[in-house]
């Protein structure tokens, strides 16, 4: 097969080069990747985080009561994605969403991680997944990675910055545990290098995820508390799991990722700045995919959400930090 040998493309490798052991939770981060820091964020904080989330969610004038499970239905809600995420109306430069990412333990967490404290963050949405809704079925599980075939080695560490009680029958971070160490290996011998994209997302079909399990691999739900940090390397087969009929727990996370500035072009921060001006989305990655989400919320129909909002409700507080952060200034 040696034309197959001469169509592979070439492969970008690792942005941290993982050596050896480094004796503390980043071993069990790159060994099994992935890791919970338990109290990143102190619980009081965490649950404040989630109440201003709440607030937000009301703030559109519905009737949309959190502790009233028959008001949980779209037609109560901003628009979300299948996905249970908000990324319109400007949520994700919230001052509560900046205040999240802004947490001391959140940051020095990734800054422990790349070695460095010079780091931007994603411009990510929140998901608000309510249990039990009549209107919107459990998703089934939609195993994917986010990170392409053509990136080898660590890119990506992303976050889960967790406001709400994960328990069993919780929604929440699903992943297979040991997967990102065998990525290499799956995309060599289970795939076509002419099929790879170097779009930083691939699902997984079932036949696919037959071969992870034959590895001995098994789907494990990430427990968590108010306040803890979920982190998994991008090469982790994982998804959003779905609460269970058990559960009455309203899921509340904001998704937040950061690298080192130096790894960003000059075109990703220049993107980057032109997103921050428009309140608007990325991707789940800091330092490239700077793509602009769609900016305007549309209702199922296809109209204009009347609610639609070009700016944040509360802006955040434009500290020198956040600009850092959001790659609006340099360190
Ligand atoms: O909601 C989740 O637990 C997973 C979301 C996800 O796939 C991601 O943030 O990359
Ligand atoms: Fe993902």
């Amino acid at each position: 097969m040696a034309s197959q040998t001469m169509t592979v493309p070439p492969l970008t490798q690792g942005l941290i080069s993982i050596k050896g052991s480094y004796g503390d939770w980043r071993d069990e981060l790159f060994s099994q990747g992935y890791y919970v820091v338990k109290g990143a964020i102190p619980r009081d904080r965490a649950i404040q985080y989630q109440q201003r989330a709440f607030d937000w969610l009301k703030s559109f004038g519905t009737p949309l009561d959190l502790n009233d499970p028959s008001t949980w239905k779209a037609e109560n809600l901003p628009v979300q994605s299948k996905l249970n995420t908000f990324d319109h109306y400007g949520v994700v430069h919230e001052k509560f969403m900046w205040d999240a990412r802004l947490e001391p333990g959140v940051v020095d967490t990734f800054a422990q991680i790349w070695g460095t404290d010079e780091l931007l963050v994603s411009f990510d949405s929140l998901n608000v997944t309510f249990p039990n809704r009549k209107d919107k079925p459990p998703r089934a599980p939609w195993p994917h990675v986010d990170q392409s075939p053509m990136k080898r080695g660590l890119h990506c560490v992303q976050g889960i910055i967790n406001l709400s009680h994960a328990g069993p029958e919780d929604g929440s971070f699903m992943l297979l545990p040991g997967s990102s160490a065998l990525s290499d290996e799956f995309w060599d011998t289970q795939t076509d290098s002419a099929s790879w994209e170097s779009k930083d997302w691939r699902r997984f079909s079932e036949d696919e995820m037959k071969w992870w399990e034959s590895k001995g691999l098994k789907p494990v739900k990430v427990a968590a508390e108010p306040g803890d940090l979920i982190l998994w390397d991008s090469r982790t087969v994982h998804w959003g799991g779905e609460p269970t009929q058990k559960s009455d727990t309203i899921r509340t996370v904001i998704y937040a990722s950061y690298s080192p500035r130096k790894l960003a072009t000059e075109q990703a921060l220049a993107e980057k700045q032109r997103v921050f001006k428009l309140n608007g989305a990325t991707t789940h990655w800091a330092h490239d995919n700077i793509y602009l989400r769609p900016l305007v919320a549309h209702l199922p129909d296809g109209t204009i959400d009347p609610r639609n909002r070009a700016e944040p409700l509360e802006k955040p507080e434009m500290t020198e930090k956040l600009m850092k952060l959001a790659g609006l200034v340099p360190y």
